[in-house]
């Protein structure tokens, strides 16, 4: 056996890079004469949609327009950026605690936006860290992080945050499975106990209609397996969630030859209804957890993070009717659902076919208790008896299934590396495109949705090669547009990206662009360190802490000047940018500081803090260039040896010079 393995994991990755080889020769001539006027979008003119696209193991999501391509904004979610102080400023550093601590990054893979009757409302875009376990709420009003919830009992949180058709829930099923870690459970064992002691999750994040705010309903215990990708149900099957399932062989070591071992493993069909029904009626165990909900509100300005200590658990094992298990070739990884609800699609990165399931079928054939068996004391569908047809040749690799719409289906290929589009009720291949190089996921606007918006299809690929110019060992990731309006998919655009692009999604402007925010009103500000005017300016001392009330306004500080501070301070720059106008910021900053600079937006209050290491005169200034006398927006804050009696002094304006009025004290 252990020679066989072997000889498997020699031969496995030569298959793949010979596959590999398969890709396009010829890159540039799949261009076609009308692409640049396609996607060209005058100085001045707005973009037709907005692509919100993760930024992989930068913790971020990036912001593009379509179809120029333009890069419009990073939004800082479970990584720190210096560029906004995110995670740098005493308001923001809630946001990334964990269970482990203070967590300043993460890996981001999916997005999913919040749709209505499915389709998108343009209210929330989710996203997953894998790494902590966690799921963040973007509010598309500020395009800024509200929310993010941590998950217990989960390792590798990839199967996260797709929703359900009406966003009551998002997702998030653990990657891979261990022993969980809940109160009490036994979580020293030796690894090659997995059969016996590893499990799986899945938890359904409720979130609330009206606020968007999150909390962990219930979760599923599960066999000990992979869990990977999932989609919602949607119509007709909108009850229901499916996830790939992959390692059903249950190995601990050397996966790439392990876990592919058997020519099917699981798509696992939940229930989440049922799941909600038995919830509800208290079918369900407590377990003692530890995990973090952290959520900024923008009244305060600031975040608070609270630590959660239990999670409402529910066993399919005992509850029978939640979950089964159909059978799909080979090592699933996308599984998505058709608009119309009625299909599902499994894509086996080591298949040569593409299953697609028939909703219709599978009910039936849970009525008929056609099963094959049970799998870890879940029962398993009879593959004939709920398949709709399998899609013949249809490339190497496929990964990821988008829609149009107008009944065709487009998936990724990884190794053949290209886009595949292909009829869902015929199950023929109608047209093929190939990507550069190895696309990932691929997105069409509103492809998830009930109601996809068409027109382009964007693949998110893997590796760059010789696309763009050399920036030493490192190129940019990238992206590239292809219009699919017509019967043949057109490559039209090639443009970077930031961070590994996984899933993105795209949304017309129109549904988000009219409700984006300018300004947060100064009067609504509750923030415990708000200055709401430049006479209310102050420096105040508590003990050996200094909250320097400060408001910004072009071009300057009030105070500007600050005098007593004693070495052994902590000084908090509680800075209000007291402006009511549209995209004019402030920034702040402290020679000496060992964090970030503050990005403060209008009427919005930031606090940077600052521990003197020396004795001396430090300027402080603002780092956005906001007006023509930027430059002069500067101030100088005086540290005293520890002990001194220099009094506390702050002023602006105030001059050596006699007769010269001060502008404010
Ligand atoms: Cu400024």
């Amino acid at each position: 056996m252990k020679r066989n393995s072997l000889m498997n994991y020699a031969t496995l990755p030569l298959f793949l890079v010979a596959l590999h080889g398969c890709a396009p020769k010829n890159p540039t001539q799949a261009i076609t004469g009308d692409a640049a006027e396609k996607v060209y979008v005058a100085p001045g003119k707005h973009d037709e949609f907005y692509n919100i696209v993760s930024g992989g193991f930068s913790g971020q999501v990036t912001v593009y327009g379509l179809p120029s391509g333009r890069l419009f904004r990073q939004i800082p979610v479970f990584s720190q950026h210096p560029e906004s102080g995110w995670g740098y400023s005493e308001e923001t550093k809630p946001m990334l605690m964990t269970s482990h601590g203070f967590a300043p990054w993460d890996d981001s893979h999916h997005i999913a936006l919040s749709t209505t009757n499915g389709e998108h409302d343009g209210k929330w875009a989710f996203v997953n860290g894998n790494n902590t376990p966690r799921i963040a709420r973007i509010s598309l009003k500020t395009f800024r992080t509200e929310e993010i919830i941590e998950i217990p009992n989960a390792s590798g949180n990839h199967s996260s945050p797709f929703l359900t058709e009406n966003s009551e829930y998002a997702i998030a099923g653990t990657r891979f499975s261990f022993p969980l870690d809940y109160t009490g459970a036994n979580t020293d064992v030796a690894i090659n106990s997995y059969k016996e002691n590893f499990k799986g999750t899945v938890s359904f994040v409720a979130i609330n209609k009206e606020t968007g705010n999150m909390n962990i309903a219930f979760q599923l215990l599960l066999p000990g397996i992979n869990f990977d990708l999932s989609r919602g149900g949607r119509g007709p099957s909108r009850d229901w969630f499916f996830f790939s399932c992959y390692n059903t062989e249950q190995a601990n070591t050397l996966l790439e030859v392990n876990a592919s071992q058997k020519d099917k493993d699981f798509i696992m069909a939940v229930n989440w209804k049922k799941c909600e029904e038995y919830a509800k009626a208290g079918k369900g165990k407590m377990l003692g957890v530890k995990y973090a909900h952290n959520t900024y509100s923008d009244e305060t300005h600031s975040a608070t993070s609270t630590i959660i200590k239990e999670v409402l658990t529910l066993d399919p094992k005992e509850l029978k009717d939640l979950i089964y298990f159909m059978p799909c070739p080979k090592s699933p990884h996308g599984c998505d659902v058709d608009p119309t609800g009625k299909y599902i699609v499994g894509s086996g990165k080591l298949a040569a076919i593409i299953p697609v399931f028939s909703f219709d079928k599978i009910i039936k054939a849970i009525g008929d208790k056609n099963f094959e068996g049970e799998y870890d004391g879940i029962p398993v569908l009879k593959y004939d008896a709920v398949l709709h047809g399998e899609v013949k040749k249809p490339g190497l690799g496929p990964l990821h299934t988008e829609f149009d719409g107008k009944g065709f289906a487009y998936t990724s290929f990884f190794v053949s590396s290209e886009i595949v589009k292909w009829d869902i009720e015929k199950l023929t291949v109608v047209d093929r495109v190939p990507t550069y190089y190895s696309i990932g996921h691929l997105c069409i606007p509103g492809g998830p949705t009930v109601k996809p918006h068409g027109k382009y299809v964007i693949a998110y690929n893997k590796i760059t090669k010789d696309r763009y110019l050399p920036t030493g060992p490192e190129l940019t990731q990238s992206a590239q547009l292809y219009d699919i309006s017509g019967e043949k998919m057109k490559l039209l655009l090639d443009f970077p990206t930031i961070g590994e692009p996984h899933y993105a999604e795209a949304i017309p402007a129109t549904l988000v662009a009219p409700n984006s925010l300018k300004i947060f009103k100064i009067e609504d500000n509750k923030h415990a360190y708000v200055t709401k005017s430049e006479k209310d300016a102050r420096v105040v001392r508590e003990g050996n802490k200094i909250h320097v009330y400060m408001t910004s306004m072009r071009s300057h500080f009030v105070p500007d000047n600050i005098e007593g501070i004693r070495l052994g301070d902590e000084v908090y720059f509680h800075v209000t940018n007291l402006e009511q106008d549209w995209d004019v910021p402030h920034g702040f900053a402290v020679k000496g500081a060992g964090n970030a600079e503050l990005l403060i937006m209008p009427g919005e209050t930031a606090t940077l803090k600052w521990v003197p290491d020396r004795v001396g005169v430090q300027a402080i200034y603002c780092t956005d260039f906001c007006s023509a006398l930027h430059q002069e927006m500067q101030g100088y804050a005086r540290v005293s040896p520890a002990g001194s009696s220099t009094p506390l002094k702050w002023s602006t304006g105030e001059t050596p010079e006699a007769g010269l009025p001060a502008a404010s004290k």
